[in-house]
């Protein structure tokens, strides 16, 4: 152990800690704007210096690690006169338009600048707007950027694609899309994980509340909406609700009183998939199909479009279902609108998703005997959620937990658990172990696919389930520099598999880039805990035991894979 003094406390921390760290774990938070463990310590923003006794010049707390017998200041004069100054030259180069910033309120600068009492920026230098493609779904302003990295590292490190560098020089040294490209030319896949890693707002998502609320005004449309299985887990933490009082129920209520006219839970719709996917998976295993092994899962869309540009060559080892989100736009626009006896164009799809890839994935046609326009018509984030409720001034303590409308009402377990790294493959199993036996497992049987922990182990978890004489070998992987290193390893041959599992984020959509931000804090493996404890609580775990699902296959899909539910709800992955 290490005996240091920070501000007049005697603490002991373990030998090569931070002195960020030290200081955080005696509750004295020394403030950055830079760092993210583990991904960029490099101390470029030099916000988080300290006053060392005994020397001159102040050092960085974020790398640099304790030494015995030091006494360490973090708020003295000195410290606050250079924080300041510091602070004050990185707002000289920033636009500084908070009541127009989608971060104003949850800005690491802002907080920062306010803080240190700054008032007045003393100089301000000429910023110069690089070109941007507001049509895209991921939105960069360059005149808010900081130049702290996080972006360029958070994309190389965590997702092994280096959509961002460093451009030019001196003062005009700025971050931009590598080599020179525009975003569309660029492999970027959507994942959003430079958003919730940015500190200020130079990184967003594309706004699309007001083309929901225009659709909402429209009286020839029936605005038709679903909730992703992980908004559940973080909606209230920007609302001040505890985790146990961000009911899912509560969601569909503001939807409904902001004008949507029919709620449902995406829960339902990955009930269905996992239909089509499970047994897609049996057909292709069994009949000996399954050839090149792994089948690979399909549902995030952050990992289709990385496949796409990586590994282009596996694409045809995707399941060939569409994401739970695409199933039940299909669904909505043909069984629900035959239910309310109204045409495909008249219902408008909306999704509440963490994800900002599914802004993309929404692009898929959708026919219907004849070209019915698309799934989904509007995606919009948790974040945007959010928004959208303190815009219609709703108070969060007033919303009611109601239920999802009919007839798409029912969710199970299986599908709640989607939301977070490994509840697809687990979901999966359990139908697929009813599907081969006719009864069902233990329903925590496949649990060993679960994350133990944020990131543990490369986000890769191994298992294999024998039922019967037959063992199914599955892996299930999130983060794209996790993937990248697992599809490498496949291709090699060091590792065999029959079955998938990816998600583009690290933990899972929970950890999704459409999320509430903290600040780079990681959150994914805490949320996931939710998703698990509502399905040991859920009234049915499998999906197979969906009623809902179950009746719209006897209404209208006839049975999973059928010549319908092949036509509606399945892609070849080529548009
Ligand atoms: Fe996801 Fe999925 S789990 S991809 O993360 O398969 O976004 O939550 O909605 O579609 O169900 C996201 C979450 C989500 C789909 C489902
Ligand atoms: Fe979107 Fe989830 Fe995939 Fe992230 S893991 S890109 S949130 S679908």
């Amino acid at each position: 152990m290490v005996n240091l003094t920070i501000d007049g406390k005697k603490i002991s921390v373990e030998e090569n800690t931070t002195i960020m760290e030290a200081a955080a774990s005696n509750g004295i938070p020394i403030p950055k704007l830079c760092y993210l463990k583990g991904i960029n310590e490099i101390a470029a923003c030099r916000v988080c210096v300290v006053e060392l006794e005994g020397k001159e010049k102040l050092i960085t707390s974020c790398n640099n690690v304790v030494k015995e017998g030091m006494v360490i200041y973090t708020n003295s004069p000195k410290v606050r006169r250079h924080r300041r100054t510091t602070v004050e030259l990185i707002l000289s180069q920033h636009d500084c338009e908070c009541v127009t910033c989608s971060r104003s309120g949850n800005c690491s600068l802002q907080t920062v600048a306010n803080d240190l009492n700054i008032f007045d920026i003393p100089f301000k230098m000429q910023l110069e707007k690089q070109p941007w493609d507001k049509h895209f779904p991921l939105i960069r302003d360059s005149s808010k950027c900081i130049k702290c990295m996080r972006c360029v590292q958070v994309c190389d490190k965590i997702q092994g694609l280096g959509i961002w560098d460093v451009e030019g020089t001196g003062s005009r040294t700025t971050i931009n899309v590598a080599g020179h490209r525009s975003i569309d030319e660029a492999d970027c896949a959507l994942c959003g994980q430079c958003i919730t890693h940015c500190p200020v707002g130079a990184l967003r998502e594309r706004d699309d509340t007001e083309k929901v609320w225009k659709a909402i005004e429209d009286k020839d449309k029936i605005v038709v909406a679903q909730v992703a299985p992980a908004v559940r887990t973080a909606w209230g933490e920007e609302l001040g609700l505890a985790p146990e009082d961000a009911k899912v129920g509560k969601i569909l209520d503001a939807l409904k009183r902001m004008g949507v006219d029919y709620v449902f839970d995406t829960t339902f719709s990955a009930d269905l998939t996992i239909m089509e996917e499970g047994t897609e998976f049996l057909k292709r295993f069994t009949s000996g199909e399954l050839k090149e092994r792994p089948m690979f899962t399909s549902c995030c869309p952050g990992w289709i479009r990385f496949i796409k540009s990586q590994f282009p060559h596996l694409v045809k080892q995707l399941s060939t279902a569409k994401s739970p989100q695409q199933m039940f736009g299909a669904a909505m626009k043909t069984y629900f609108a035959e239910k309310l006896g109204v045409e495909p164009e008249k219902i408008y799809t909306l999704s509440v998703m963490p994800c900002v890839a599914k802004k993309g994935e929404r692009e898929m046609e959708l026919y219907y005997e004849e070209y019915a326009g698309h799934d989904i018509d509007a995606v919009i984030t948790t974040r945007e959620l959010v928004r959208m409720i303190r815009s219609a001034h709703i108070s969060p303590d007033t919303l009611e937990d109601i239920a999802s409308d009919r007839p798409m009402q029912e969710g199970s377990g299986a599908g709640v658990i989607f939301g977070a790294t490994g509840g697809v493959m687990e979901a999966a199993l359990r139908s697929a172990y009813y599907l081969l036996k006719n009864e069902n497992p233990e329903a925590d049987a496949f649990k060993v696919v679960r994350s133990q922990g944020f990131q543990e182990n490369d986000g890769v978890v191994e298992a294999d389930f024998a039922i019967d004489d037959i063992t199914v070998k599955t892996a299930v992987v999130s983060g794209l520099a996790n993937t990248r290193a697992l599809l490498e390893k496949i291709e090699r041959g060091d590792v065999h598999y029959d079955f998938v599992e990816v998600m583009a984020c690290p933990g899972g959509c929970v950890g999704g880039g459409g999320q509430p931000i903290h600040d780079g804090e990681e959150l994914a493996f805490e949320r996931g805990k939710n998703l698990y404890y509502l399905d040991k609580n859920a009234d049915i775990r499998f999906s197979h035991e969906n009623k809902d699902v179950l009746k719209m296959y006897e209404e209208y899909f006839e049975k999973p894979n059928s010549h319908k539910a092949h036509m509606l709800l399945h892609t070849d992955h080529i548009a």
